[in-house]
């Protein structure tokens, strides 16, 4: 079942999330339903939060080319254990800040810890875009988003324009 995403500015955007204690059906079933969200909106991640729940849960997919296999993963407890000093700058946008896109830099490559939806540990290195990605959406679960690595003026001016976007379409 697809969910609706939130939309920055939104208090819930802001929180750390929990700990995932233990897997239920229930949280399964969040995480599959962040997956058919994520590829329906299209993206290449969600977070909980995203979806108004405050897990800490993140499922990415970042095969980007059509005819090839998808990699969908969903991580619980998703940790960051090691970066590397080389950096990179990637254009990011955010399914809760909808046509607004900015440089940002982070480490070139990230070593994360997670647990699958079977329950069982993993760890991988990312690098490329899925780096890229699975630290946006690891900042997610402690309520940074995107726009706190840029300056007061652009994130500003970003805010502003969400604030006039979600009037217009409470206002329909
Ligand atoms: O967390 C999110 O809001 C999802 C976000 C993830 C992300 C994108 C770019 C850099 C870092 C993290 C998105 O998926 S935005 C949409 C997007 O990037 C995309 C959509 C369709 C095809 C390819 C990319
Ligand atoms: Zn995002």
């Amino acid at each position: 079942m697809k969910r609706p995403i939130l939309l920055h500015p939104d208090p819930r955007l802001k929180k750390v999330c929990a700990p995932v204690p233990d897997l239920s059906d229930e949280l399964r079933r969040l995480a599959d339903d962040m997956l058919e969200t994520m590829y329906n909106a299209p993206g290449i991640g969600l977070a909980a939060p995203q979806v108004g729940m405050m897990d800490r849960l993140i499922v990415l997919d970042c095969v980007k080319e059509e005819g090839e296999t998808p990699r969908p993963l969903i991580m619980f407890n998703p940790e960051v254990v090691a970066a590397s000093d080389e950096m990179n700058t990637y254009e990011e946008g955010c399914l809760s800040i909808p046509d607004q896109y900015a440089d940002v830099t982070r480490p070139r490559e990230v070593d994360v810890t997670w647990i699958d939806r079977d329950g069982n540990a993993q760890r991988e290195t990312f690098d490329g875009l899925w780096a890229t990605c699975v630290q946006h959406e690891i900042d997610h679960l402690n309520g940074k988003l995107f726009i706190d690595y840029l300056g007061p003026m652009k994130r500003q001016m970003i805010t502003r324009k969400m604030v006039k976007l979600k009037r217009d379409r409470a206002r329909g």
